[in-house]
């Protein structure tokens, strides 16, 4: 068909910004508000991405080439405008268009709420590789559910974290193309009966998934993939009798119950009715996907054996892994596959990633909920359990055990390759979780170290160092990230150091200005030491708090001392129910509400806690940071992807030697990291020493001191569970290693004060952490699990 839309000749910028003010939104120049103009701005922008985005699809269909569908409940993709500005080129252009309206763009810019769909890390990496995919022209979708309410909006009240409704789509969101005729219906409880040979599923429940799609715009605005977020919607709109009759609230609960599904991300699953939602949001999402995938497969192919090498469908983690047995029943009780070539197809399509070894994250459901929500996946679950155990007959693991489907052997079983998100992550799933699994099919479980898009990353984060790396190596480093190892001859240059300390000085005044709005004075001309990531024991934000409070506390016994200053930069929120972690968080603020106003320390040591940590304030704290706090327990953390973000900005990491912070160590070399702690195998075996906890504390003076001011009121609160804790079981090991993490607390502060010696190693963490771009992440997935190939348009 003839293009119509061809005919419509492009505008620039200017006129395309005051078309849409005046059009879309009906405003004029004199009375927009800095919010219409964003809007402005995102429509002109949104504009620019159609086309590519309609060559993208014409280009995959045209190549019948393999096909990506990412399956992930969460896709923490942050703010899209200036992301989308950043690929399209245009900066430069949107910059001088909003100076002459007498706006400044990055204002406009930072106006956009950030899409918070997603928790933390899992949901990041998910972003992070739509970026990617769309980069490396690799023909994808994301799949996942259009929460009405993303991650809650944190607060504090008394130093305790309090949580209130995010709202994201309170205002237009200009991005997304709403699909009123992709919808699919979705059935849940009912019952199976036999038909004419064929099991049939006949649900007493369904809700309507709606797609609304957002198109992703890659690095340079080649190539854009999809993300299509599912909506629940009821099948009827209204019960009209029941309405008239009187009835109003009844007359909406239908519509009520079906919109409950996609209104707010991960809810707290601790309750009986909890646990239902969440596992009605996870088929939800999987089986309209899954009914999107085929129904794109027909329109091209009529032999359903061809599935394996037309669509890679790949689960982030086990929330979709209800797609095994869901793909098993539509090839088998819906197409007339036999079963075990259903079983068969269907893992040839499906890869699963692990992204936690914890084992209360490992996700199970009891029998008698799934049996009730989905009673013919439960059916499936058992055939795929026979059939593996039939196959292997000595084996010890299942899929169903103690009542419970256990959602991380049947994604295991069903897919053709499973893999971990760091080298270390990736062998301990070998050696504990999956050990039996991975004796029976040693070739399916593959690494595919975690990465980061230097997109977002590097050059929208962080303008001012991305010039400078482009002065000095040319911009080809954007989507070729190990070209920055171009740099290393520059970590001897003392000018190049110069520029690079500027600029980090520059960004820690920025930052400075950000902290001192949210009542958070602090000195950009102390270190900015900086731990963010979501609260939680593994994670040990409590062990910085600890040395943060002997450090203080050493500063007061002599304040004239030659101290090197600080600044402790946390950032993170709790999950709503774990009561532990919100403890570390009232201890964070009532220490610094303590330190900070000590006016014998206080220029020497402060704390800084601002609320609500999201992606925008990441891409803030990140480009100013010059320690990165990376100290989980050993063996806990399964890579990290903060770790990586700061070693490219060039912030040196004091760590452990866990997940992705062992690669990054190898690649920075031993000599700009700063390493402290017990290694996987040696937590281990301390957790079976008798007391150790107590034992570190004998032998540590200052940690004793420590937790002797928490005990004596010195904070206010006394934190019972947290001083107990640590000093008595304390599994994640804080007391034991309190003490090399002092030591090495203390080399920082040293090295820190060595100017040029502290920027050359500085330099060498961006020079040497290329290999940490999710291109390269992307690469390795199409490569080892998809085999998909790149295309290009143009
Ligand atoms: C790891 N989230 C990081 C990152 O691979 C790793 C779990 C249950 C429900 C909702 N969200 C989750 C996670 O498990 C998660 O974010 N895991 C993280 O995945 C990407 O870098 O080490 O902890």
């Amino acid at each position: 068909m003839k293009d119509l839309t061809a005919a419509i000749p492009a505008t620039d910028l200017r006129s395309a910004v005051l078309q849409h003010l005046k059009y879309s939104l009906g405003k004029d120049a004199e009375h927009a508000t800095i919010t219409d103009w964003r809007q402005a701005l995102s429509f002109a922008i949104r504009d620019r991405i159609v086309d590519p985005w309609f060559a993208s699809t014409r280009e995959t269909y045209a190549r019948q080439g393999k096909r990506v569908f990412y399956l992930s409940m969460e896709f923490l993709i942050g703010r899209l405008l200036e992301d989308a500005v950043v690929n399209l080129g245009l900066l430069d252009e949107a910059h001088e268009t909003f100076e002459g309206f007498g706006l400044d763009v990055r204002t406009v810019m930072a106006d956009e709420p950030d899409a918070a769909l997603g928790n933390g890390g899992l949901g990041r990496l998910a972003a992070c590789f739509l970026e990617s995919m769309s980069t490396l022209g690799c023909p994808a979708y994301g799949y996942g559910i259009r929460y009405e309410h993303g991650l809650f909006r944190q607060g504090f009240r008394d130093g305790r974290q309090v949580e209130a409704p995010e709202d994201w789509l309170s205002e237009l969101h200009a991005w997304e193309f709403e699909r009123p005729e992709a919808t699919i219906p979705v059935g849940f409880g009912g019952e199976v009966r036999e038909l004419g040979g064929r099991m049939v599923w006949t649900p007493d429940e369904r809700v309507i998934a709606q797609a609304t799609d957002t198109p992703i715009i890659g690095w340079h605005g080649k190539w854009a993939n999809t993300l299509r977020l599912w909506s629940a919607r009821p099948e009827t709109v209204f019960d009209l009798d029941r309405f008239n009759a009187g009835d109003y609230f009844g007359a909406a609960e239908a519509e009520n119950t079906a919109r409950t599904i996609s209104r707010v991300l991960y809810p707290d699953d601790t309750t009986e009715e909890g646990k239902r939602l969440r596992l009605k949001q996870e088929f939800f999402f999987t089986a309209a996907s899954l009914r999107d995938i085929l129904r794109r497969f027909d329109t091209e192919y009529d032999d359903l054996s061809l599935l394996p090498s037309k669509v890679a469908i790949q689960l982030n983690d086990t929330h979709p892994a209800i797609a095994g047995p869901e793909l098993v029943r539509l090839l088998h009780d819906e197409r007339g596959m036999d079963l075990p070539r259903a079983i068969e197809t269907a893992r040839g399509c499906l890869g699963y990633t692990n992204h936690t070894l914890l084992p209360e994250a490992l996700e199970r459901w009891s029998e008698g909920l799934m049996g009730s929500l989905l009673p013919r996946h439960l059916q499936l679950i058992e055939r795929i359990d026979a059939a593996h155990a039939e196959a292997h007959p000595d084996r010890r693991v299942t899929m169903l055990g103690d009542g419970d489907v256990h959602m991380g052997p049947l994604a295991f079983s069903m897919a053709h390759k499973v893999n971990g998100v760091s080298g270390l992550h990736t062998e301990l799933m070998k050696e504990t979780v999956f050990a039996e699994l991975h004796r029976l099919h040693p070739e399916r479980i593959v690494n595919q170290t975690n990465g980061v898009t230097p997109r977002r990353w590097m050059v929208s984060a962080n303008p001012r160092l991305s010039a400078l790396i482009t002065e000095a190596i040319g911009i080809g480093w954007a989507d070729d990230l190990e070209r920055l190892a171009e740099l290393e001859p520059m970590a001897e240059d003392a000018g190049f150091l110069e520029r690079f300390d500027a600029i980090k000085r520059a960004n820690k005044v920025d930052l400075a200005g950000n902290l001192a709005g949210r009542d958070l004075p602090v000195d950009p001309d102390a270190m900015f030491d900086v731990q963010i990531k979501r609260i939680h024991e593994y994670k040990r934000q409590h062990l910085n708090v600890l040395e943060t409070i002997a450090l203080w506390q050493e500063m007061r016994d002599d304040p004239t001392g030659d101290w090197t200053p600080r600044v402790k930069i946390f950032g993170g929120k709790a999950a709503p129910g774990y009561v532990f972690a919100k403890e570390i968080i009232h201890l964070i603020n009532a220490v610094g509400d303590v330190i900070n106003a000590d006016p014998a320390t206080n220029h020497l040591l402060r704390v800084a806690y601002p609320a609500n940590y999201n992606v925008s304030l990441a891409e803030r704290l990140i480009p100013a940071a010059e320690l990165s706090q990376q100290i989980s327990t050993a063996g806990k953390e399964a890579s990290g992807t903060g770790n990586m973000k700061f070693a490219l900005n060039g912030a040196l990491t004091i760590g452990t030697l866990d997940g992705a912070n062992v690669e990054i160590r190898e690649l920075v070399g031993a000599e700009n990291f700063f390493l402290f702690g017990m290694t996987a195998s040696e937590v281990v075996a301390r957790r079976e020493m008798h007391d150790h906890a107590r034992a570190a504390i004998e032998a540590d003076p200052r940690l004793a001191r420590a937790l002797d001011a928490i005990r004596s009121g010195t904070f206010g609160d006394r934190f019972e569970a947290i001083t107990e804790n640590v000093s008595g079981q304390d599994y994640f090991l804080v007391s034991s290693d309190f003490s090399d993490y002092w030591r090495a607390s203390r080399e920082v502060d040293a090295a820190w004060r060595d100017r040029a010696a502290w920027n050359r190693m500085a330099v060498l963490n961006t020079a040497r952490s290329g290999w940490f771009s999710s291109d390269r992440t992307i690469r390795g997935y199409m490569r080892d699990i998809w085999n998909a190939e790149a295309l290009s348009i143009g």
